[in-house]
């Protein structure tokens, strides 16, 4: 299967809620579609505020007036509201890439396939394993290192993340390789201190690899819909997210909170997660997002 076909499936569910609805919907005179829209995007996630702001694009619209037109014009309008893709900023080399959310988000999963994807375009990759508070969770990063076949560095269990991080940026300086990407522990977004040992990881990133890039990647789990976005109000304030990756959007219903994120926070996707497999990460591309999302 291609990925666009990847796509497709995994957009399925709320495909089904959306395409399906518009379908039935598309000729009803204006009052009815607009009302018949606004349920539609609300049960797909896209949120109450994302949703007027499309409502008052489309009813602004003369074009749209055209039942014939209005899908064409709904894509457009969801195209303008995604941007540009927004790949990510690894160059000048060595790029770090700090890995955030809350527990069980995605975030390991998310970085064993992104090291996949990294070296599948050529370019050398170490983890770091700062996770250093959940039992286990370094074992699992070594799992992921060894199948994405990169290297790794680890401390024992229960040592401090910021001294992971340090080491980490050490070798990639000395080794000469392309991306450190740092896993972290979950968190709840609710814990100051917490917090503030990310802050601390981040300084040390910074500082350690000086005029490198820093990507701050917020992993989302789709399913959890527009609580995602509280959740990254709260990491942008503290660390000032420059990305976000959507894990899980595989059989989600709630593929929608692509553009609630977009608009609430003006943040980009740069990544969706379609399963748990190496293969199974993949840009974000906002033309191929919304025909998967509007094409029956
Ligand atoms: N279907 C699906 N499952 C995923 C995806 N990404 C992660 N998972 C699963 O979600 C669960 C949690 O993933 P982890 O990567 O361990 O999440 P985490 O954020 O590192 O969790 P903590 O370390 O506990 O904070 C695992 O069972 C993963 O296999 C995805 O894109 N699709
Ligand atoms: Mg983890």
């Amino acid at each position: 299967m291609n990925w666009l076909d990847r796509l497709r499936e995994s957009l399925a569910r709320t495909r089904a809620q959306l395409t399906a609805r518009l379908g039935e919907i598309v000729g009803a005179p204006p009052a009815e579609f607009f009302q018949q829209l606004e349920a539609a995007l609300i049960e797909g996630d896209v949120g109450v505020a994302t949703t007027q702001h499309i409502l008052r694009q489309l009813s602004d619209r003369r074009d749209a007036r055209d039942p014939a037109a209005r899908l064409a014009v709904l894509r457009e309008i969801l195209l303008d509201i995604l941007g540009a893709p927004a790949p990510l900023r690894l160059d000048p080399p060595p790029a770090a890439v700090l890995m955030l959310g809350v527990n069980g988000a995605g975030k390991t999963t998310t970085i064993g396939k992104l090291a996949h994807h990294l070296k599948t375009s050529g370019r050398t990759v170490l983890l770091a394993a700062a996770d250093t508070f959940r039992a286990g969770a370094i074992d699992q990063l070594a799992i992921w290192a060894q199948r994405a076949e990169c290297e790794l560095v680890r401390h024992a269990p229960g040592a401090d993340p910021a001294a992971v991080v340090y080491d980490a940026a050490q070798a990639v300086k000395a080794r000469g390789i392309d991306v450190l990407i740092a896993d972290t522990a979950g968190r709840l977004h609710t814990k100051t201190n917490l917090m503030e040992e990310l802050k601390k990881i981040n300084r040390v990133l910074t500082r350690e690899l000086p005029g490198s890039p820093v990507e701050r990647l917020l992993v989302l789990d789709a399913t959890t819909g527009q609580n995602a976005i509280a959740q990254a109000r709260v990491f942008t304030e503290a660390v000032g997210v420059t990305g976000i990756v959507l894990a899980k959007l595989d059989g989600s219903a709630k593929g929608g909170v692509v553009l609630a994120v977009r608009t609430a926070l003006g943040l980009p996707v740069k990544f969706v997660g379609l399963g748990e497999g190496l293969d199974d990460l993949q840009p974000f591309d906002p033309p191929q997002f919304v025909d998967a999302l509007l094409t029956a």
